[in-house]
């Protein structure tokens, strides 16, 4: 029986499980080489920790690794239900108040090695954590996408961590009743604009007016069909790089993003290359950790690698 130390928390609604002991070696080089071997050789390890029976497609998870950069806390591998993230920006939230919780941490800056690039979380001293995140950027502006059943859509194609595809113009409400058809419109979205060769998007982010005192509301649809709970740290970068890009941000201005079940990341960024329109975000967030457990692998049950 194969054992998996689990640590689960959510940050705003959104899961994340963080694996911190009885994952794969890896062989120890830096968190994007690493990332590589466990795409190719332990998708069955990412399938059983995330996938049913023992998770869900809406969880996140997360393989604590050793970091490349020793001035880092640790490396972060972080997977879902259908395959690696580059970047997951809640999950970084949930990350640190994981490791607080487990006494590794104490308020103060902490450094972290992702597979696309290191960045620096905060803890502050009232719980809230804060994640400054890789140079973010928009790639296109106002791209149009004729989308099957839907019509023209247009929406800018940008890097926050992962590849976003942000529409304002919909048509649609943001509320929790909507899900079903959000995720319909979306997932046409996004494969649509995959179809037309810009970055692969993983990522379809709408926004709307916001509902509960933010600046905006957003839906976003994760690769795997799954919606986000939380704002989503890494779209909330990718978003905050649209904003300074177009003017409508200036550095050290707050930018407070609701999820579309209300819950809120405070956004803010500095200028990295304003030629390059590259910014560095910040997010701030909270996590509340709500297990730590064992999974079990039994190579005899039939669902042992979960349901894929
Ligand atoms: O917060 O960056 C994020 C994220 C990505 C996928 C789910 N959450």
């Amino acid at each position: 029986m194969k054992k998996i130390s689990i640590i689960d928390s959510h940050t705003g609604g959104e899961p994340t499980r963080i694996v911190i002991a009885g994952g794969p070696d890896l062989g120890g080089g830096s968190v994007a080489e690493q990332l590589k071997i466990f795409c190719a050789q332990h998708d069955s390890f990412r399938s059983a920790v995330v996938n049913e029976p023992r998770g869900s497609d809406v969880l996140v998870g997360a393989l604590l690794v050793s970091p490349a950069d020793k001035s880092c806390v640790c490396g972060v591998i972080f997977f879902n239900n259908v395959g690696c993230l580059a970047m997951c920006g809640h999950g970084t939230i949930g990350l640190v108040a994981t490791l607080a919780h487990l006494g590794k941490i104490k308020p103060g800056e902490h450094k972290i090695e992702t597979p696309v690039g290191v960045i620096t979380a905060t803890l502050h001293t009232n719980g809230e954590i804060s994640v400054a995140n890789v140079p973010s950027y928009r790639k296109v502006k106002a791209a149009t996408v004729d989308v099957p059943g839907v019509g023209k859509i247009t929406g800018d194609v940008a890097w926050g961590g992962n590849w976003f595809f942000l529409v304002s113009d919909h048509g649609r409400e943001l509320t929790l009743a909507n899900v079903e058809s959000l995720t319909e419109l979306t997932w046409r979205i996004r494969q649509a604009v995959n179809a037309q060769g810009f970055p692969e998007i993983d990522h379809v982010e709408l926004f709307g007016p916001p509902q509960n005192g933010g600046d905006s509301r957003n839906f976003v649809l994760c690769p795997g069909k799954a919606y986000d709970r939380s704002p989503c740290g890494t779209g909330t970068s990718a978003k905050l790089a649209c904003l300074a890009a177009d003017g409508k941000l200036v550095e050290g201005e707050t930018w407070i993003q609701e999820s579309i079940l209300g819950s809120k990341f405070t956004g803010t960024f500095r200028w990295l290359n304003r030629e390059r329109g590259e910014v560095i975000p910040s997010i701030t967030g909270t996590a509340h950790v709500n297990a730590e457990t064992t999974l079990l692998l039994n190579e005899n049950d039939p669902f042992c690698w979960g349901i894929r």
